[in-house]
């Protein structure tokens, strides 16, 4: 992995899929951003979680499209090592997630897209990188919901850390309907209240589908003792 990620550093390298792979799934880019190749060209096959990541990452530095790398993914450390994702690091920060409510399905979709009896339920999914999904209680029965719940997510390389939110329309005998995502940076992410808006599966963004949440980003105090 050291060849990686010193390569990565001066050369561009070209990745192709393994010789058996027969589906046509997307790359997770992940793996790659966490052994520090950026991967500037993209041949994605369809629209998924891959892709919605892939849009998060390079929301950063204005959406230009050109995203430096963390500072650890260039420097080696006071021991000559290079970053090695999977060592245990310490807990840098702490980021907490709070949705208030959603709204605009109504505008957006037809009163009978996600359920016949015009009414319907969601829930929110979350995906940092870094931590485990964790899922908003469902609301039933409301184009308005309001969840009004909060999560923590112990960050330990926040630099790289996205935070991935997929709303979902809960149903009990078949695939709960997709009611839209979006995918942030969470180094790029300020403490505050904010309103979300939400995309498509292809990464349109909706007319009128947001969220009202706040974000809320400390550094964890054993590192901050530890670093000082
Ligand atoms: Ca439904
Ligand atoms: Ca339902």
């Amino acid at each position: 992995m050291e060849q990686i990620w010193l390569g990565s550093h001066k050369e561009y390298s070209k990745g192709v899929p393994k010789g058996t792979k027969s589906t046509s799934s997307n790359f997770k880019p992940m793996n790659g951003w966490m052994h520090g190749a950026q991967m500037v060209a993209f041949n994605m096959q369809g629209y998924g979680k891959s892709l919605w990541m892939m849009h998060g990452m390079f929301r950063s530095n204005g959406s230009c499209g050109y995203v430096k790398k963390p500072r650890f993914l260039m420097d080696k450390g006071p021991h000559n090592e290079v970053f090695d994702p999977k060592v245990k690091l310490p807990v840098k920060e702490n980021f907490k997630v709070r949705v208030y409510m959603g709204d605009g399905w109504r505008l957006d979709f037809s009163h009978t897209h996600f359920d016949t009896l015009f009414a319907t339920d969601f829930y929110i999914s979350w995906v940092p990188t870094d931590a485990r999904k964790k899922k908003t209680k469902i609301l039933e029965d409301d184009w308005c919901p309001i969840w009004d719940e909060e999560f923590n997510f112990p960050l330990t390389v926040p630099e790289l850390a996205l935070l991935r939110i997929e709303v979902r329309e809960y149903d009990m005998s078949e695939k709960d309907d997709f009611g839209g995502q979006t995918c942030l940076p969470v180094s790029e992410l300020r403490t505050g209240i904010r309103s979300v808006p939400l995309y498509d599966k292809k990464g349109q963004k909706m007319k009128s589908v947001r969220l009202l949440m706040r974000f809320n980003l400390c550094r964890h105090k054993s590192f901050f003792f530890s670093s000082t």
